[in-house]
């Protein structure tokens, strides 16, 4: 969770938490492990860098990378996890901008959950896990069996692997078990998709993109003059919000959003008080896909997401890449 004013600068500045829902009856971990993992921008001094907030240049390319990481607030801490134990990390993505690819290869583990919702089959083969601003992944990992042990958790870097945090077993050896399975939120089932609400929504603008001129508050202006007003990309010709939503559905109506990224750039489409699941991605059908409340699409990517609009309510369809949501990435839709 975080405020929703100046975005940009207050997660920058650390301004989040993370909410937990525990299910109904505790589940059989022997340690619940929430990591937060955030980029910082830092000048020399290691102070927050302060004259880049709102700068154009991160506006218009991959948002505000930091040169910083820290887990829970801290860079490389030890967390303590019960020897031979079952560990269920909950790891949440706070950076404004940076796609972190975890290299989970090492801790043995399998994934659970996404964005706070049960997988049906935990996976167990994914190499590299990425995890975008807001993305958030369950993973549970069964602890080496013998004490003082390590286990590095392990981010993709430029040119080397940086391990971000440590997990050292102590104590005595917990009982060997399977980790138990999650029970599964009730989420409405996606038959009718025929009647589906069809909605388009073309991603354009940034640097290296092809877009010549955007409506921003109601005026349509060149590339040069949105750059002037701090805009650098807009959904379907427009940039920024607009008085009227993107659509709007009935409650329990079948929500089909067709998302075409036509910039040089991934986003991470990030939809308020609904999951959704991946139908289709670059033309091909997509089976069983996991339900998320962010979807990360690569540069040219083509995704067609559906929902059920259960959630009455206003709500707010963004990149969380901060930088270019206050650049004009973001819309909104309404359920009523
Ligand atoms: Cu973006």
């Amino acid at each position: 969770y975080h405020p929703h004013s100046r975005t940009w600068e207050q997660l920058a500045r650390g301004l989040y938490g993370m909410l937990i829902v525990e299910e109904r009856q505790p589940l059989d971990f022997d340690l619940d492990l929430p990591l937060v993992i955030d980029d910082w921008r830092l000048t020399e001094q290691g102070a927050i860098h302060e004259p880049s907030f709102g700068a154009m240049m991160d506006k218009s390319h991959a948002g505000r990378l930091g040169n910083w990481v820290t887990v829970n607030g801290a860079s490389g801490p030890m967390f303590k996890v019960p020897t031979n134990g079952l560990v269920r990390l909950r790891l949440a993505n706070a950076s404004n901008a940076r796609v972190l690819r975890l290299k989970t290869g090492n801790l043995n583990g399998q994934v659970i959950a996404l964005d706070g919702q049960p997988l049906t089959n935990p996976t167990t083969d994914d190499e590299v896990v990425a995890l975008a601003p807001s993305q958030r992944v369950d993973i549970a990992v069964r602890a080496p069996s013998d004490p003082n042990t390590k286990l590095d958790l392990m981010v993709q870097g430029g040119d080397k692997d940086i391990a971000v945090a440590t997990l050292q077993t102590s104590g005595p050896a917990m009982e060997k078990r399977d980790p138990p399975a999650l029970p599964h939120n009730p989420l409405p089932s996606l038959s009718k998709l025929s009647d589906a609400l069809q909605v388009e929504l073309r991603m354009e603008g940034g640097a290296m993109g092809t877009m010549q001129e955007a409506k921003f508050n109601g005026k349509v202006l060149t590339i040069r003059e949105l750059v002037r007003a701090g805009q650098a990309w807009a959904f379907n010709g427009v940039s920024g919000r607009t008085e009227d939503p993107l659509f709007r559905a009935r409650r329990g109506q079948a929500v089909v959003v067709n998302m075409i990224n036509d910039t040089a750039w991934p986003h991470a489409m990030h939809f308020h008080g609904h999951h959704v699941q991946v139908i289709e991605k670059n033309g091909k059908p997509v089976q069983n896909a996991p339900w998320r409340d962010t979807e990360l699409m690569e540069r040219g990517e083509k995704i067609k997401v559906a929902f059920p609009a259960e959630n009455v309510g206003k709500w707010m369809l963004h990149c969380h890449m901060l930088e270019h949501q206050a650049a004009g990435m973001a819309t909104w839709f309404e359920v009523a």
